[in-house]
């Protein structure tokens, strides 16, 4: 056998590290990170050994699989995909097409496929029932992002590598490797902040990693950052304000400075437990400093006020001059850039409460329903419930609020279908499975996270391996299934000359096209052709600013004071008189985790069991509890037993658990994960727990007990 070297990006979290792979025929002999990758410059976290274990594991599905009662028999890709789209018409058929429900997840968006084709699924199956992991997470920051600058899409990305001033709220980039921020190697990137003597601030309820090597860390009561955001736009609006490059480009400042004046730092000092001292004196650096930018994340996503501490951070950026300026918060504007791809291939720019659900009354966001309310749409009878549903690389069982109301909803459907490569604790529920080979057997371009790199770096790798011809890749499984749902439909010659150009053109063909159409306002001059023949990339350079050119809002001017946002300060306030629960919990992320499905890697979870209950020592004492007792975690939704840390990381009146564990359900096929099962936090977060304007859930602040078990 011959050694092969390839070079890729990693496919398991945003931070997209160039590898360096080596092969011996069918095996990978080495994996490591790419010195020459001009992003990662060679850094890699230990998840990305996944990889190899991955492609190798047995417990990974290599052919259709179909439930005969509570066993599972392997069947053919033809006859798996007929029945998949028999079984689906037959339900929006008797019960019409909003009666299937789509659930996107997270590996989505690390799949070049099915993130280019998932689109054209969708269309093809004509649900209005669409879910997805982005209500679990970012939901909060793309409708404001919505309002605020007139596309989803226009996320503002810290410019971690030329900011001296860099305020962290509810992100441990240290262990995510970062979100809404792709840069990989952020343990280096924050070092040399603090080398050209920028100062690193975290304000988070738990002392993480990040916050350890910060220069400055400050707890907050979980779910009150929007009162403290508002505290800090209180004395940066009070102070003279430097004229600002975007200044003519602002609608709504009087608006929000008329906001702000309710909320100095003395008043809402003891709600978010942040002295007024010390929110004076990071309103003033944040002010001098030139170059500084505020950036919140998860913590500030899912919790009550999702939506306005994304717009606050916006707005502080804003205000301060720190938007759309080296240092700032930036645009990226990538070299593929599905934004500006032709309709209907492109994501929309967004949408608010075009209708709401049935049973609760939540808004529509981008399209989409709070998967939150998923649940209770399957098991709540009555014209318009979900009867049937189909996954994409999610594990909702695991990952949405409540999940054991989930896992008895998917129990009673009529029809469930789910493309994923493992038979784990949502897909058991499957009537079919349908799998695609691994990551190493497919090509891979990052689609999505350019738009939210720190730096413009554009890669195309081909696969490692050829996963054969009895294998369908994620696009391949989506094209099949839509092309099959629209002949039974009656559709006619040209459809179906449609989904056969679509099948030819494949992910390199739109990969082709979406280049050369270029970045907004200009032909990039790439070919997919020239991109792969740089092995390591093609580096093209730090962020630009990018407006007003990119705004997408009408008349290009940035909405300071979106109407719906304003309308909800009101429920903020009453935060301010609202009792206190006596402990609630919060999550977190370890690096050796990735959301719920990397634990059948041995070298993952091997080691001290992570998914244990943090608590501060005053809470313990108070209860009578120790470290290493087994303890009971409970909310309104539901409870879980687990081992109890002790920790003065916490603060007093908060706990937290990891998110990602509770494996231990029957019949998931997960020899590893299986051993190390733990439990699962959405057992205890709760599904009415949202932040109503957005919908998001609130998967942070569940008020809970805990009891000795
Ligand atoms: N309490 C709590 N809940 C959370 C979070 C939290 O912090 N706390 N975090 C939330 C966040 S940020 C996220 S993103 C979500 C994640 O939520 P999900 O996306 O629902 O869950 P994942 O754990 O990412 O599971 C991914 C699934 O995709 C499958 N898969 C992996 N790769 C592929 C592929 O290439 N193709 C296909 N077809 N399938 C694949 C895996 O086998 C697995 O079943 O969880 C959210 N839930
Ligand atoms: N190792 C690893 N890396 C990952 C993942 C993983 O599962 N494991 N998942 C990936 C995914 S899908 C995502 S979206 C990213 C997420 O990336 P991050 O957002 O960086 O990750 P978290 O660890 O969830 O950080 C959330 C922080 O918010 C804090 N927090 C909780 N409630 C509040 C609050 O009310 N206010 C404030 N200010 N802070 C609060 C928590 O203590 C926690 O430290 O990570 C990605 N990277
Ligand atoms: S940080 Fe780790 S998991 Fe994320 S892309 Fe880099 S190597 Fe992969
Ligand atoms: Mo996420």
């Amino acid at each position: 056998m011959t050694t092969r070297v390839h070079f890729r990006p990693c496919t398991l979290c945003e931070a997209m590290c160039g590898l360096r792979i080596e092969t011996d025929g069918k095996t990978v002999t080495s994996l490591r990170g790419d010195d020459d990758d001009p992003f990662s410059r060679g850094y890699l976290c230990p998840k990305a050994t996944a990889l190899k274990d991955l492609h190798e594991d047995p417990d990974r599905l290599r052919t259709p699989m179909r439930r005969e009662g509570t066993t599972w028999r392997a069947i053919g890709w033809d006859e798996a995909l007929d029945e998949a789209a028999r079984r689906l018409h037959a339900v929006q058929r008797a019960h019409g097409r909003d009666a299937v429900a789509t659930y996107l997840g997270n590996p989505t968006t690390h799949n070049t496929g099915a993130i280019l084709f998932g689109p054209t699924f969708l269309r093809a199956l004509g649900t209005k029932s669409r879910f997805s992991a982005t209500s679990v997470d970012q939901l909060p920051h793309m409708l404001v992002a919505h309002w605020m600058f007139g596309h989803q899409l226009l996320l503002p990305v810290p410019d971690v590598d030329r900011t001296d001033f860099f305020l962290v709220l509810g992100a441990n980039p240290l262990a995510s490797n970062g979100s809404l921020m792709t840069a990989p190697g952020m343990k280096h990137r924050l070092e040399a902040l603090k080398a050209r003597g920028g100062r690193l601030v975290v304000v988070d309820p738990r002392r993480t990693e990040t916050a350890e090597r910060a220069d400055e860390h400050h707890f907050i009561q979980p779910g009150t950052d929007a009162l403290w955001l508002f505290a800090l736009l209180h004395e940066v609006l009070a102070a003279p304000r430097r004229p600002h490059v975007l200044e003519a480009s602002l609608r709504g400042l009087d608006e929000l400075e008329r906001l702000a004046r309710t909320f100095s730092p003395e008043h809402v000092a003891a709600t978010t437990g942040i002295g007024a001292d010390v929110t004076r004196r990071l309103a003033q650096q944040l002010v001098s400093t030139p170059r500084a930018v505020v950036y919140g994340r998860m913590g500030t996503s899912v919790q009550p006020f999702g939506a306005l501490c994304a717009w606050l951070i916006n707005a502080l950026n804003i205000v301060t001059g720190h938007l759309d300026v080296p240092g700032g918060a930036m645009f990226p504007m990538p070299a593929f850039d599905p934004r500006w791809l032709p309709r209907p291939l492109a994501p929309g720019p967004g949408s608010h409460g075009r209708r709401t659900t049935r049973v609760r009354g939540l808004p529509e966001v981008g399209g989409e329903l709070p998967v939150a309310a998923m649940a209770e749409e399957m098991l709540t009878d009555g014209p318009g419930r979900l009867r049937a549903l189909v996954t994409l690389a999610g594990n909702p069982v695991l990952s949405t609020p409540n999940g054991a109301q989930l896992d008895r909803a998917l129990a009673g459907l009529e029809v469930m279908i789910s493309i994923d490569p493992y038979l784990n604790e949502t897909t058991r529920h499957a009537h079919l499975i349908l799998p695609p080979p691994s990551p190493l057997e497919r090509l891979h371009f990052d689609v999505v996270f350019p738009m939210l790199a720190v730096r413009d770096v554009v890669r195309h790798a081909d696969a490692l391996f050829d996963p054969g011809p009895d294998a369908r890749h994620d696009w391949q499984i989506l094209l099949g299934l839509g092309r099959r749902l629209e002949a039974l439909r009656g559709a006619g010659l040209s459809a179906s000359l449609k989904w056969r150009a679509m099948e030819r053109l494949g992910p390199r063909g739109l990969l082709d096209l979406g280049l050369r159409l270029g970045r907004r306002g200009g032909l990039s001059g790439l070919t997919l052709k020239k991109v792969a023949a740089a092995e390591h990339g093609l580096d093209l350079g730090p962020l630009q600013p990018a407006f007003p050119r990119a705004l997408q809002t009408k008349d290009r001017r940035i909405e300071l004071a979106p109407p719906k946002l304003v309308a909800d300060v009101a429920r903020l306030e009453a935060l301010l008189s609202a009792p206190r629960p006596e402990l609630v919990l919060i999550n977190r992320r370890h690096t050796r985790d990735n959301n719920s499905w990397l634990h059948n890697a041995e070298k993952l979870v091997s080691g001290k069991p992570r998914c244990t209950l943090l608590m501060h020592p005053s809470d313990a004492t108070a209860r009578g509890l120790s470290s290493g007792a087994a303890v009971t975690v409970s909310s309104r939704a539901g409870a879980v037993t687990v081992p109890l840390e002790v920790s003065e990381s916490v603060m007093p009146g908060v706990v937290s658990l990891p998110h990602g564990y509770g494996h231990g359900r029957e019949g998931v096929q997960l020899t590893v994960a299986t051993k190390h099962a733990g439990a699962s936090v959405n057992d205890v977060s709760d599904e009415l727990r949202v932040d109503t304007l957005s919908g998001n859930a609130a998967l942070s602040g569940v008020p809970v007990s805990v009891t000795s078990a």
